[in-house]
């Protein structure tokens, strides 16, 4: 009685199918996050880093893209003399007290809880 000893087709199985789904494209930013620095096109569009409209954002204060020296959004300003990088407060900061919204957010000193008195605890990495 002869024995079928081989499928016809060639052994692939399902599981090493490769063909059905395309590579899933990662993200490019937001501004701050590592993709915006890596010099990778991650997102495959053409545009690296801060070429990038996912990337071209400078600001808030807190972000990265307002210590990297860099000028995210090609405005002219760079990092800490960008308006997107000013920080108002905190309390018994000058800027609390200048009559001006340092950081736009629509309140001026007093009015802007940035500057509000709080005690702030701040943590220590050593
Ligand atoms: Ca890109
Ligand atoms: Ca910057
Ligand atoms: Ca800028
Ligand atoms: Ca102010």
């Amino acid at each position: 009685m002869p024995m079928p000893s081989k499928n016809d087709l060639d052994g692939v199985s399902d599981a090493a199918d490769f063909d059905c789904a395309p590579p899933p494209v990662p993200p490019e930013g937001p501004q701050g996050d590592d993709s915006c620095y890596d010099g990778i096109d991650n997102n495959l569009n053409g545009l690296t880093d801060g070429e990038d409209p996912n990337c071209a954002r400078e600001g808030p204060f807190d972000n990265r893209s307002c210590s990297d020296g860099l000028d995210n959004d090609n405005d002219g300003f760079i990092d800490g003399s960008d308006s997107n990088c000013v920080r108002e407060g905190p309390f018994g900061d000058p800027t609390c007290s200048d009559g001006l919204d340092n950081d736009g957010d629509g309140r001026t000193d007093g009015r802007d809880g940035d500057c509000a008195e709080v005690v702030v605890i701040e943590e220590s990495d050593g």
